[in-house]
C-alpha cells in the first residue's frame, strides 16, 4: 500500500492512501501531484501539501467565494489570485452578471488540472465570465490599474511561491485594487497548527482596512479543525449582514449549493475564543 504523507506540519501528519498515481511531475514552479484516494476522490498536492480533493473542494471554494460576494450584494468584478485548479473561479462565476480575473503564476498548474481535475473545474477556464492572466498575483497587484469590488486570495501556505502573497506589501497592493467598499478575502491556514500565520496576516492587515477579522469553516483535507480565512474591507456593514439580507441576496442568485447556505455565512464569522486569542 502507498500512503501520501503530508508535508506541512512538523508534529503532526495529515496520511492518504494513494490507489493511483496519475500524474507527478515538477512544473516550472512547484512539484504537482494527483492521485486517487477512496474517501476523496482526485486529490492535487502541490510540494507535498494538499490543495484540493474532488471530494471536500466545495467547503473551501463555495465559502471562500459565495460569502464575500454575498456580503457585498453588488460586486461585479472579481480578482481571484491564484486558484489554477478552477474551483474558485467555477463558484464566483455561478453569480450571474459577474466578470472574474484569475491571475495564477504557474500555468502548469491549469493544465493539469483541466486534464485530471475536469470535476473541479469543469471547463470554467473557457467560459465567456472568465479572464485568465498567467503572472505573479503579488506583482500583478502591484502594476495593475484593474479596480475589483472583490479580491479572492485561493494561495498555498507561505511557504515557496505563496509567501508574498501574506506580506504587508501585498496586502497594500490589494487595498490599491478594491473599489470603495470593496472585500478582501484569502485563505488563512488552520489556526490550531498555523497560529503565527493568523497573527501574522492580522497584524498586516489591521493598519489598512476598517474591518478585519476571519471567518470559518472546517475542510476534512486541510488538517488540525477549522481552516481560517482572512476578511478585509472599509465596509464595516458587510460582515455584519442579517441573515435576512444574505437570504434574500442567495434566493436572487439561484443557485444551490452543498455546503453553504445563509446562516453558514453570518455563523462562519462566530471565533472561538483561542482564534479570538491569535487575533493580537
Ligand atoms: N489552497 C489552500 C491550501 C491550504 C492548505 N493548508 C493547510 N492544509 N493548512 C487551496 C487551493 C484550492 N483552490
Amino acid at each position: 500500500m502507498t500512503w501520501f504523507s503530508e508535508q506541512l506540519h512538523a508534529n503532526y501528519q495529515l496520511r492518504l492512501l494513494v490507489t493511483k498515481t496519475l500524474f507527478q511531475e515538477k512544473t516550472e514552479h512547484q512539484d504537482l501531484q494527483i492521485f486517487e484516494n477512496p474517501v476523496f476522490g482526485r486529490v492535487l498536492t502541490l510540494d507535498g501539501i494538499v490543495q484540493t480533493t474532488e471530494g471536500d473542494e466545495f467547503i473551501y471554494h463555495e465559502m471562500l467565494a459565495h460569502v464575500p460576494i454575498l456580503a457585498h450584494g453588488q460586486a461585479k468584478r472579481v480578482l481571484i489570485v491564484g486558484g489554477g485548479d478552477g474551483g474558485m473561479l467555477k463558484q464566483t462565476l455561478r453569480h450571474k452578471g459577474l466578470a472574474a480575473t484569475l491571475v495564477e503564476i504557474d500555468p502548469g498548474v491549469i493544465d493539469l488540472c483541466r486534464k485530471y481535475l475536469p470535476a473541479i473545474g469543469e471547463n470554467i477556464f473557457a467560459s465567456p465570465g472568465a479572464r485568465v492572466i498567467i503572472a505573479d498575483g503579488a506583482k500583478y497587484v502591484a502594476d495593475t490599474d484593474d479596480k475589483y469590488d472583490v479580491i479572492i486570495v485561493d494561495s498555498t501556505d507561505p511557504l515557496g511561491p505563496g509567501e508574498v502573497l501574506f506580506s504587508a506589501e501585498f496586502y497594500k497592493d490589494c487595498k490599491r485594487c478594491l473599489e470603495p467598499g470593496g472585500i478582501l478575502v484569502t485563505q488563512n491556514g488552520v489556526p490550531f497548527l498555523q497560529k503565527a500565520e493568523l497573527t501574522n496576516s492580522y497584524r498586516r492587515l489591521l493598519p489598512l482596512f476598517k474591518d478585519v477579522s476571519f471567518f470559518l469553516a472546517p475542510v476534512p483535507t486541510y488538517a488540525g479543525g477549522f481552516m481560517a480565512f482572512g476578511w478585509a474591507t472599509d465596509n464595516e456593514a458587510a460582515r455584519k449582514q442579517p441573515v435576512a439580507v444574505i437570504t434574500e441576496r442567495f434566493t436572487k442568485s439561484g443557485f444551490s449549493t452543498r455546503y453553504y447556505n445563509p446562516e453558514i455565512h453570518v455563523a462562519s464569522f462566530a471565533l472561538p475564543n483561542y482564534v479570538r486569542a491569535l487575533m493580537a
